[in-house]
């Protein structure tokens, strides 16, 4: 039994630990963390879950004497468990801002996928894995796919092959996770990965459960799933509750004589439920976050806490992600900011105003500063954390030389029977106009750091007829970043339409969600007999 049974945890604090030590509990094992190298030495069990860049992880684990005592623990074979970086860790060097010298206990380099063969980067989402051995935790797989997200990954050799024990293509093959003996490692997130992920955590933890074995079949092309993702738009109402709202176009007052905010339910429990009925991830958009300061709304960090106890997915969290100073003159830094959402329980964070900002200054000098919250807080947690959250309205143009922005021949003209339009970006929820374009945006922020894009379209948010397809289809072109097609979902086909006109990677609905129309499950069952892939 594990009853009693602790697990040695290496958390060298940088990101989201949160969730896998949430996984550990409820697999009902109990956590002591290491302090020093001989806790590496004396564990039973180690997992050592990697997060952030390669080079900042490599120097805490040689400067706190950790590398040699990780290296000496695993050469004993003793029970191993590493996760995503602490997979790459293993390997002899990083190309991640380097090279950069890892454990060197696995042959082979860390390189960047290449973009230029057609796959965006990060490698963000669930993907399908190939069992190449018996790796005694995979076993139960099957063709069940897993979440990943991460933009380096080791590749196979000959002089690695004998430690491989899974391989997942995405553009070219690479390392799914490897094993030798009681050492194990895997480039995926298994408290990530739902139902299949506590499963592989189960069998890590409980080596001797008896288990059924499924074969993975053989599969060349890649198998990365489309996203489902819920989407939580999070406010305090006139009462000083934290609920979950939903506008008509941003508009989140009922029109009625009270005119009181939407109350759509409460975001912890909608998590919760999201995540049962197979939302691939769970959005939280903190949308009065530009005027509230998020670590002053406490409430905000605690949903998150709580969230992700229940909730074995992704999590984003946006909203006020930027620099700021309280009434006392206390200066907040959007790192500490997002740091914070981070040990909360985010995996990533979602950047809406200020990455327009940031953007705008960067296409006027054409100088990277560094300083942008979205340029910080990618440098130290890695770009697959970092959301770029658009707000656009479409403007009508009879002529695309009216603006200097990118505009786009709209496939339903306009009021006017204008034939154009270009998408101008808002900041402040959708309050102010910027003079920059999504198509402009999206670019500049891709540059600057950004991990993905979620493309909400305030013409179609909360209307239920259909995605911006043509403001979608100019934005996932324009990019080698995922892009997350939001606003506007009202039925199944609409998500099977947004994946098969445009390089959409994820579809994220709320309203239809909320008000309980469509459950996700109708449409990854709609998806799947479309012919589109999905994590069931
Ligand atoms: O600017 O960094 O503080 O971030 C604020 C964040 O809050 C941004 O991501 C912005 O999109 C969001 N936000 C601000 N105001 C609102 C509002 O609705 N008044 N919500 C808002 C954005 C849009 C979607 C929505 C989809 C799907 N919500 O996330 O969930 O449109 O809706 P549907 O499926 O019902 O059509 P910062």
């Amino acid at each position: 039994s594990a009853d009693d049974s602790v697990v040695t945890l290496l958390d060298y604090g940088a990101g989201n630990v949160r969730s896998l030590r949430n996984a550990i509990h409820f697999l009902g094992c109990n956590i002591k963390d290491v302090q020093t190298p001989e806790d590496i030495l004396n564990a039973k069990c180690l997992i050592f879950p990697g997060v952030g860049a390669f080079a900042p992880a490599m120097d805490v684990l040689n400067k706190k004497g950790l590398a040699e005592a990780l290296c000496a623990y695993i050469q004993q074979d003793r029970p191993f468990l590493g996760i995503c970086l602490g997979l790459q860790l293993l390997f002899e060097s990083s190309e991640e801002n380097g090279p950069v010298k890892g454990l060197g206990l696995i042959p082979g380099v860390v390189g960047r996928f290449d973009s230029s063969n057609g796959c965006r980067v990060p490698h963000i989402g669930w993907n399908a894995i190939k069992l190449t051995k018996d790796s005694e935790i995979l076993d139960d797989i099957g063709s069940s796919h897993v979440y990943f997200v991460h933009s380096y990954r080791a590749i196979p050799s000959d002089d690695n092959k004998e430690w491989i024990s899974s391989t997942c293509n995405y553009g070219d093959n690479f390392i799914a996770s490897v094993r030798r003996g009681n050492v194990h490692a895997v480039q995926f997130h298994p408290e990530k990965s739902g139902e299949v992920g506590l499963s592989v955590l189960r069998r890590f933890l409980y080596p001797k459960s008896e288990t059924t074995k499924t074969g993975a079949s053989p599969r060349n092309a890649t198998k990365l799933a489309k996203r489902v993702i819920a989407c939580l738009d999070v406010r305090t109402n006139d009462k000083g509750d934290l609920i979950v709202t939903k506008g008509d176009q941003y508009d989140v007052r009922e029109q009625t004589a009270e005119n009181e905010v939407r109350n759509l339910g409460k975001p912890v429990d909608l998590a919760g439920q999201y995540y049962k009925d197979g939302a691939d991830e769970v959005s939280f958009l903190n949308i009065t976050g530009f005027r509230d300061f998020p670590l002053g709304d406490l409430p905000m960090l605690q949903v998150l806490r709580y969230a992700s106890e229940n909730c074995f997915v992704p999590l984003t969290v946006g909203g006020g992600i930027r620099d700021f100073t309280d009434g006392n003159g206390r200066h907040y830094s959007s790192l500490e900011v997002a740091s914070e959402y981070f040990r909360s329980g985010a995996d990533k964070i979602s950047i809406g105003s200020d990455a327009v900002y940031a953007a705008e200054e960067y296409l006027k000098t054409k100088v990277k500063t560094g300083k942008s919250s979205l340029e910080q807080i990618s440098r130290v947690y890695g770009n697959q954390a970092v959301v770029v959250s658009i707000d656009p309205r479409r403007v009508y143009l009879r002529d695309p030389n009216e603006v200097e922005f990118k505009s786009v021949k709209v496939t339903n003209p306009g009021p006017h029977g204008e034939e154009y339009a270009w998408y101008q970006c808002t900041v402040n929820g959708g309050r102010e106009g910027r003079p920059i374009g999504a198509y402009e945006l999206a670019k500049a922020v891709e540059e600057l750091g950004a991990g993905e894009i979620l493309l909400n379209c305030i013409d179609c948010d909360g209307q239920g007829k259909g995605f911006d397809i043509d403001l979608i289809k100019l934005i996932s072109d324009a990019v080698s970043i995922p892009v997350i097609a939001s606003s506007g979902a009202g039925a199944v086909e609409h998500f099977s339409e947004v994946f098969s006109k445009t390089n959409a990677s994820a579809a994220l609905a709320a309203g239809i969600f909320h008000r309980k129309e469509v459950p996700i499950q109708s449409v990854k069952e709609y998806l799947l007999k479309k012919g589109i892939e999905v994590r069931m």
